[in-house]
């Protein structure tokens, strides 16, 4: 069924050494590699089909508008989303979740209104609403945690208030790998009449998402995270959202007609893609959903839970070891710290046994608070890591350990 051998094969990276070591890779939350029909792709379009997308009558702009197109279709099947209108493309997760804060809250926002969020966000679905909450006075509510990194649903209900306007919280946290609740989460919500915004960096690349059953309202992600290239991510929203927010920058692509009287906009998805796309990313992306559906999305969620059900019995032996997340519901991620070892002294010995693992605040500072730590060290999954690379983790982490 799953050929990790054959699986590695796909991704020439993973045969390279560093420090003389065989490369353990094992920093797929930052990004992913590439497998090489991914990067095969890019090269040929810049080879052989070049050319700026929606703009040309010529051959080579109609074939690079119809791959762009087509990525669009394969990223809306993918999502199970209903139309295509309602597939942005992005930078990537960041853009998409700015685009709807500033959007939104533009919209449907007045001083003093609310906005939820969980107390295990990323940055980038902190800091924008935080820009808000300067520009325009709203307020910012925060969902807490349990000792296992578990959500506190009871009190998640607590903070709706009439002032709540949205929800917006990530599905998978990037430093506990707790995969939070979100379907019941957007029904809770739903029941107040607030919308919710998923940010699915983290889930996308490890198991099926469905627009249509979670039902939530907005769902961002990026390409790099899920094998695809950098610099392109999607926006999901509901048609029906879409077509009620402003525009988040204006430019080329998201006009039907401009005179220095008035502006008409495009359509969606058009509407939010101002600029030339990285059309030849977007191409990339579909390639990266073709592998990844054609090793199938279950079979990569048992593989990855298979490796970090193994990774924590295995880390959990160790003196002194703390994991961060403790959650059943956990993804492919484990952070964690031993002893009093300092996470980059860590990260950076693992790194002379040739393991790449993320030290720091995963960019989440307030996670990092609410835990009383300053960072961990993470070891994070994807669908090509082995028992046999868990094992050399942690014979490094115990080699690591002995030296202090
Ligand atoms: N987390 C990590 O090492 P971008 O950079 O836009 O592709 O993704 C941002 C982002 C948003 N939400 C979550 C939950 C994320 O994990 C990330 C990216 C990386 O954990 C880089 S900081």
């Amino acid at each position: 069924m799953y050929d990790i051998n054959k699986v590695r094969a796909d991704f020439p990276i993973l045969s390279r050494t560093v420090y003389g070591k065989p490369l353990v890779y094992l920093d797929n939350a930052a990004t992913t590699q590439k497998p090489r029909e991914v990067v095969d792709a890019i090269v040929n379009e810049y080879y052989s089909v070049n050319a700026n997308v929606h703009r040309g009558v010529h051959f080579l702009s109609q074939q690079a508008t119809d791959l762009h197109e087509e990525a669009r279709e394969k990223v809306r099947s993918f999502i199970n989303a209903k139309s295509t209108n309602e597939i942005i493309f992005t930078r990537g997760t960041t853009e998409g979740l700015n685009l709807v804060c500033s959007s939104f809250t533009e919209e449907f926002m007045e001083p003093g209104d609310e906005v939820i969020v969980s107390v295990m966000e990323h940055h980038s679905n902190i800091v924008p609403w935080q820009l808000q909450a300067a520009k325009k006075g709203i307020a910012i509510r925060v969902i807490p945690m349990n000792d296992k990194g578990e959500l506190l649903l009871d009190e998640y209900k607590k903070l709706f208030t009439e002032k709540t306007k949205i929800v917006s919280v990530t599905q998978v946290s990037n430093v506990l790998g707790t995969i939070n609740p979100v379907k019941e989460m957007i029904r809770i919500a739903h029941q107040h009449g607030v919308p919710v915004m998923v940010d699915g960096a983290q889930s996308t690349p490890h198991f099926k998402v469905d627009m249509q059953d979670m039902d939530c309202d907005f769902f961002a992600f990026s390409g790099h995270k899920m094998y695809g290239p950098t610099g392109v991510g999607v926006l999901y929203g509901k048609e029906s959202w879409l077509d009620k927010l402003p525009p988040y920058q204006g430019g080329g692509e998201m006009i039907e007609s401009v005179s220095f009287e008035k502006t008409v906009f495009e359509k969606l998805p058009f509407k939010f893609e101002a600029g030339t796309p990285d059309y030849v990313a977007t191409n990339g992306l579909a390639k990266a959903i073709d592998y990844i559906t054609r090793l199938g999305m279950d079979n990569i969620a048992a593989h990855e839970s298979e490796l970090t059900k193994y990774c924590m019995q295995e880390m959990q032996k160790i003196d002194g070891m703390r994991i961060f997340g403790q959650s059943a519901y956990k993804d492919a991620v484990v952070s964690f710290l031993v002893g009093d070892i300092h996470h980059l002294d860590m990260g950076t010995l693992l790194d002379r046994l040739g393991i790449a693992v993320r030290t720091g605040h995963h960019c989440a500072q307030p996670l990092m608070i609410s835990l009383g730590i300053q960072g961990t060290v993470r070891a994070s999954f994807g669908l090509y890591n082995t028992k046999e690379e868990i094992d050399v983790l942690i014979a490094g982490i115990k080699r690591v350990s002995k030296m202090f």
